[in-house]
């Protein structure tokens, strides 16, 4: 039996080199320790002070089994998230004061404290997400990362301060970046942990405050990394923790007059409006990560095996519930016979049921509202194309009980709205391409540019796809995740056209900058 213990135990998305049987154990231990902690009522917490909301709660409910209940979180009013940015009004002046390196410390410690919760945290997230064990565990591995590098990039640079040339011998420049003031942060469902810490960690060590908003589907997961930091020593109303519908105080929170930054993942169509309306009086930063319709390029001079690989593993990772996912895939016509089949075999040996079971690579999609999107792709591809395998929803046994539809694989015309709209379910659109010219003038041919992938054996074909893909994450022959898996300090993850708002990732060494405004400092000293 291994002696590893269950913190220095590593998992990435794409890392096969744990002792995987230990890890299982571990699992099954939380696993286990979860089931007392299921179905209790959790508050939000306002300036650090735990609230109940009257009337009626949020049922976590997990999307692997509709009767399980996860647990119960409040529903917060307008009220609540004008009482959630008073209090990181209140709290902005000491914690941006505070010395930088003080905030550093205080966040490396959240980190070390999710490495310690790591197997709770990947367990509940496994049964709140539907994501399967790996994949769970690696988003709350990456989270601790985020934090770590994030902090590196402080210490790089000083804190971002910068002494600047003196234009005269009387004189002293310093630059320097400071806080906006307060952040809201707002989360999506699918990297509950990561997502969530990325954004929050970046804006908190800039010396922000922040009123952190979790997915509705995943609140449970984000108590998480609320609690994370407050257990490192973040004081309360530095940050604060609020759950509730989108619907009702989505916009009350963008929109405040108190919020000064807003940074969101999410889809583009929500980013976009509010990008569109939260400036009014003078332009606030608003940091946008809003999804993709990544494609992946098969040249006949690739290693078929290996792209059939990686479209596998990024199109069906997290049900192709990732920004990051593989949606399109455009096969040189020459080899799309024996790709197709090599893709349809590997899809087919996916073993599909509960993904908080050991060994179950694919779960269900996160609500009843994704089953009614994939559907509705489906009836398209078989009207405006052909289905290659899957597009039925999957009920036997216990996969009746949560929300399990097929790996669906389809040709479908290129100009169709299904191969230009993010679906966000597991729907794959192939198209059939004749020359490189002609796969990158597709690739590029949609709103999204966020991650790509291109399999080929030809250097002068990949320098061409390095050069005019319009993607900011982009792989090459990456049999362990065609366009998925970034990594913290390894790849940033940056969106263009409609995929981001700024042109610098998360992940990257340009990231926590951009929580930060500019100041020249120039004194007379002579
Ligand atoms: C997302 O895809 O929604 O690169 C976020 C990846 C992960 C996920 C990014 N780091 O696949």
């Amino acid at each position: 039996m291994s002696t590893v213990s269950p913190k220095d135990m590593k998992i990435t998305y794409t890392s096969s080199h744990a002792d995987l049987a230990a890890f299982h154990r571990f699992f099954d231990e939380a696993l286990e320790a979860l089931e007392g902690e299921l179905g209790k009522e959790y508050p939000i917490y306002i300036g650090g002070e735990a609230i109940v909301v009257d009337g009626p709660k949020l049922a976590d409910i997990s999307p692997v089994d509709r009767d399980k209940v996860l647990g119960h979180f409040q529903l917060a009013e307008k009220e609540h998230v004008d009482q959630a940015v008073a209090a990181a009004n209140a709290a902005k002046k000491s914690w941006a004061g505070k010395p930088w390196q003080e905030r550093v410390a205080i966040l490396r410690k959240a980190a070390e404290i999710m490495r310690d919760r790591k197997f709770h945290i990947a367990a509940l997230m496994a049964w709140e997400v539907g994501k399967n064990r790996l994949e769970a565990m690696g988003d709350i591995e990456e989270s601790a990362d985020l934090i770590d590098y994030y902090c590196d990039s402080m210490d790089e640079h000083s804190g971002y301060i910068t002494e600047m040339k003196a234009l005269t011998p009387i004189e002293r420049n310093v630059d320097v970046l400071r806080p906006y003031g307060v952040f809201a942060v707002i989360a999506p469902f699918n990297f509950p942990a990561a997502l969530m810490t990325g954004m929050s960690s970046a804006a908190l060590m800039a010396g922000n405050t922040l009123i952190m908003k979790p997915a509705q589907d995943t609140p449970w997961t984000g108590l998480e990394i609320y609690k994370a930091y407050v257990d490192a020593g973040v004081p309360g109303g530095v940050v604060n923790f609020i759950t509730g519908k989108g619907s009702v105080i989505g916009d009350h929170l963008t929109l405040h007059p108190g919020v000064d930054g807003v940074v969101f993942t999410g889809s583009k169509e929500v980013g976009m409006r509010i990008f569109h309306q939260m400036s009014t009086n003078w332009i606030k930063p608003c940091l946008l990560e809003l999804g993709g319709k990544n494609p992946t390029i098969v040249m006949p001079s690739a290693d078929l095996d290996a792209a059939a690989s990686g479209v596998m593993r990024s199109a069906w990772g997290l049900q192709n519930q990732k920004c990051s996912a593989t949606s399109r895939v455009l096969v040189h016509k020459d080899v799309a016979d024996e790709f197709l089949r090599l893709l349809i075999e590997k899809t087919e040996a996916i073993h599909i049921g509960n993904p908080v079971r050991e060994g179950v690579y694919f779960g269900p999609v996160i609500n009843a509202a994704a089953v009614k999107k994939y559907d509705k792709a489906v009836a398209a591809a078989h009207e405006l194309g052909e289905v290659l395998y899957g597009g039925g929803h999957l009920t036997e046994g216990d996969l009746a009980k949560g929300f399990y539809v097929s790996p669906c694989i389809a040709k479908v015309p290129h100009d169709s709205w299904l191969m230009k709209e993010e679906h966000f379910v597991p729907f794959l659109g192939v198209i059939l391409v004749d020359d490189l010219d002609d796969a990158l003038a597709k690739a590029n041919d949609v709103d999204y540019g966020l991650t790509a992938g291109f399999f080929s054996g030809e250097e002068a074909e990949i320098e061409r796809f390095y050069d005019e893909i319009e993607a900011g994450t982009i792989y090459v022959n990456k049999p362990s995740g065609a366009t998925t898996g970034a990594w913290p300090g390894s790849q940033p993850f940056t969106g263009w056209k409609g995929s981001g708002g700024s042109g610098k990732g998360g992940c990257g060494p340009y990231y926590v900058a951009q929580f930060m405004r500019e100041q020249s400092r120039t004194r007379i000293i002579g």
